[in-house]
């Protein structure tokens, strides 16, 4: 029982979530924006750099400079950071941060009278660090699966497919159009391990959540894989620490943060993990079966496997858990919140009229289906926008606003069956999530109770449920996550059988659709 502190780097910015085990509570949260605080001083817009050609990259020294004033934030609200027992953090999944061989001695180093910016400036070999939202290494990801044995085998090894957006093919494209700088770089970390580096004042490992976004990690052992270093670059494993494990200390944080905030000596860093994986935890998926839903700009699919299975179709990313058993299957659809307003805005209805026109329409809506793909999608892959009506009268707007929600809970079930969960329970957040009406759709496709839950930042939360865990590892995971992770009362829906049914029938003419008008 105690204090414990989660930090989120995330692209736009780095929050601190304070909770007090005891109380079951979350006792401060903070925020620094990074366009609001350094817009100025680096340049940076929405968090980063949008280089062209797909490159888009963000500065590692702003990251510290934020982290100072995050904590400095958090001090001078009053927080007594002396009580926090121990840290974890959550980080922007996939970008990689490059050090030289000062980085070392620099953190080992910190004198509590200048800022963490000031005495690391010089310990890049590269400024900047290429992030998740960089697309520019689709050659990359060809000669790494090339480099393996193909996608099959890179697939088998790691548990994903090459995706531009993972550290080995930014690694890769480092090393081809900077080698000198590449030689000069000494250690290579990941956002997550970057920022544990910074308040352990020494080089912390990437742990297996965020080492399975790398395209370099044995998901099955957590160890990086030689294979597919040779086919990233060469001399790769000399420049990475080994994998650490999500839940052992790494130690004690740096004296700087003691002496300019008043840490404890005895405040325990745990290795940062990504922000996906800590999310999981935060959501209380710790047992595998549980699936989470985000309805939000995009919906997301998360779920808690006992294995690490993979899709051979790319439908989603697999992760290690940070609660070191299990694993993370992650689901991104595009058509979203895009799709819903797409469909509520043709038929001029706002939010009340959407709901209405579900009340008014039955379950499996006579045989109407929409194929929503209002934007390109990302499962199934949809290269181009394009909406399909099969038996769906496209004058009809009550009809239309359940085949847009029923397309999309039908979608997420066939696109689950590769995560080979029983899904038990589905917790939902997001916008949309407020909606009974939507919920009671999901609720029948998956033939099981869907609870709301009211999310803060659930990265940043379970970042700071790791931390307690990590403090206090015989208690078990539910004890840990149960008093922060509860639907909120009286959300519950449960499933109808007669709708139950009549989805059962609807979804394998649904998946015939969907198959007969993409390429999957
Ligand atoms: C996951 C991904 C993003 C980042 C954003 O694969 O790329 O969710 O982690 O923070």
């Amino acid at each position: 029982m105690g204090k414990y502190l989660g930090i989120d780097a995330s692209t736009q910015s780095i929050s601190g979530l304070l909770i007090d085990t005891e109380a079951g509570a979350i006792i401060a949260e903070e925020s620094i924006n990074f366009d609001a605080h350094f817009h100025d001083s680096y340049g940076v817009e929405n968090g980063v750099f949008t280089m062209g050609g797909g490159t888009v990259h963000s500065a590692p020294l702003m990251w510290a400079e934020a982290l100072d004033l995050l904590l400095q934030t958090l001090s001078a609200q009053g927080c007594d950071l002396g009580q926090i027992q121990a840290i974890a953090g959550s980080g922007q999944q996939h970008g990689t941060v490059y050090l030289n061989d000062t980085a070392a001695s620099a953190l080992g180093n910190l004198s509590a009278d200048k800022s963490l910016k000031d005495q690391l400036a010089g310990i890049f070999s590269r400024e900047t660090a290429p992030i998740w939202m960089d697309t520019s290494t689709a050659a990359q990801c060809a000669e790494i699966e090339a480099g393996v044995g193909g996608r099959d085998a890179l697939l088998e090894l790691t548990g994903n497919t090459a995706f531009e957006r993972f550290s080995g093919p930014q690694i890769r494209k480092f090393h081809q159009t900077e080698p000198t700088n590449y030689t000069n770089t000494s250690y290579i970390g990941l956002v997550s391990s970057y920022v544990a580096s910074l308040l352990a004042g020494k080089l912390v490992g990437v742990d297996p959540g965020d080492g399975s976004g790398t395209n370099m990690m044995d998901i099955a052992a957590r160890t990086w894989n030689q294979q597919a270093l040779d086919a990233t670059a060469p001399g790769l494993e000399d420049k990475l620490l080994p994998i650490a494990p999500s839940g052992q200390s790494v130690g004690a944080i740096s004296p700087y943060y003691v002496a300019r905030y008043g840490f404890s000596t005895e405040c325990l860093v745990l290795p940062f993990s990504g922000d996906n994986p800590c999310s999981l935890i935060g959501l209380g998926l710790v047992t595998p079966g549980q699936v989470a839903l985000s309805l939000g700009t995009s919906d997301t699919l998360f779920a808690c496997m006992d294995q690490p299975r993979t899709s051979k179709e790319g439908e989603g990313a697999v992760f290690a858990s940070p609660d070191g058993q299990h694993y993370m299957a992650l689901t991104c659809y595009l058509n979203g919140s895009l799709a819903r307003e797409a469909v509520r805005n043709e038929y001029g209805l706002d939010w009340d009229g959407f709901t209405a026109a579900l009340q008014a329409t039955p379950p499996g809506n006579d045989g109407g289906l929409m194929l929503p793909y209002f934007a390109p999608e990302i499962v199934p892959n949809v290269p181009e926008a394009h909406v399909v009506r099969h038996h769906l009268d496209a004058a009809d707007a009550q009809a239309n606003v359940r085949a847009i929600i029923e397309a999309q809970a039908l979608s997420s079930a066939i696109h689950a069956r590769w995560m080979g969960v029983d899904i038990t329970s589905i917790y939902v957040t997001g916008g949309a999530s407020a909606n009974a009406e939507i919920l009671r759709v999901y609720a029948n496709v998956h033939n099981c109770p869907i609870h709301r839950f009211e999310t803060t930042n659930s990265a940043a939360l379970g970042a700071a449920l790791r931390a307690a865990h990590g403090h206090n590892p015989a208690d078990s995971w539910q004890e840990t996550v149960g008093p922060f992770t509860q639907p909120v009362p009286g959300s519950t829906i449960e499933p109808d059988g007669e709708a139950v049914a009549a989805y059962r029938n609807l979804v394998g003419t649904y998946e015939t659709l969907e198959q007969t008008h993409t390429n999957n």
